[in-house]
């Protein structure tokens, strides 16, 4: 069973109440949540929807998920008391913190966060894969995730950028605290029945953010725009020749090295 999921997948609704799950087959289920703790700390499940060896997680959500961003003191009122943030950020900025609960074994694909984070390991280790947002190029994105999904193991022959990429590892235990700056990719495996808790926040102005984004993840509104723009322009480029649009679009690559790569790196 490949235990890698994509991105966050279980779904809390109160603390005490049921955690609604989806499967695979994008049904959802839903499980109360000391159930779905106890089968998170389990390798192999008496009781389980698809397999003894599947693998639970929790990615706690507001209150009406597409409205609402995370706060663990919000959903999880009896562990407000136990909640400490580091105070790295001003109050205003603080965007949201996620609860997590894992299965041992369980591993989240490469992705990107558009806000710092800190990634707080409360119980559990984990191993956490970190690469520069400057090795994108060589990380196969589909949106904010990278397609290469066995990051030990990748198939070379279909992803050759990747042996290219540089990879900063580091295990985290309990106590241990984790920042993950905004834009760095980040591919977790719990190697133990972990707990954890993230704190997001916004470094940049706040009208820079997309007003719509409850898990952070959506590009800063000013990158979304230039991104349909480039889509207009290469529709554009489509009307020529291939000889031709293969020439202005190497010339339109030279001129953004040229405008917008940033001099102070390499
Ligand atoms: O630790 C986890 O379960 C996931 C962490 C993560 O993806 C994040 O911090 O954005």
């Amino acid at each position: 069973m490949d235990t890698r999921l994509p991105g966050p997948r279980g779904r809390s609704e109160r603390g005490q109440g049921a955690c609604c799950l989806r499967g695979p087959d994008g049904l959802h289920q839903t499980l109360p949540f000391d159930k779905l703790v106890q089968r998170a700390t389990e390798e192999k499940h008496k009781e389980f929807f698809i397999s003894e060896d599947e693998k639970y997680y929790l990615r706690s959500l507001g209150e009406d998920p597409r409205k609402d961003v995370a706060d663990i003191r919000k959903q999880f009122p009896l562990l407000e008391e136990d909640i400490k943030f580091p105070k790295f950020f001003k109050e205003e900025q603080f965007f949201s913190s996620v609860f997590r609960i894992s299965s041992p074994g369980l591993q989240l694909w490469t992705h990107y966060d558009v806000m710092d984070n800190f990634l707080i390991q409360v119980t559990g280790k984990k191993r956490v894969v970190l690469f520069s947002p400057r090795d994108a190029q060589y990380l196969y994105l589909a949106g904010t995730k990278s397609e290469v999904l066995d990051i030990d193991n990748p198939d070379l022959t279909k992803y050759p950028l990747f042996a290219k990429a540089r990879r900063y590892e580091c295990s985290l235990e309990a106590g241990d605290v984790l920042f993950i700056p905004a834009l760095w990719f980040h591919n977790v495996i719990s190697e133990e029945f972990g707990v954890g808790v993230n704190v997001f926040w916004k470094h940049l102005p706040p009208e820079c953010y997309d007003k719509t984004d409850t898990y952070g993840n959506k590009d800063p509104t000013a990158a979304s725009r230039a991104a349909q723009i480039l889509d207009r322009a290469l529709k554009t480029l489509s009307e020529l020749p291939e000889e031709y649009r293969d020439f202005y679009a190497r010339r339109m690559v030279l001129h953004i090295q040229d405008r917008a790569y940033s001099k102070n790196f390499e």
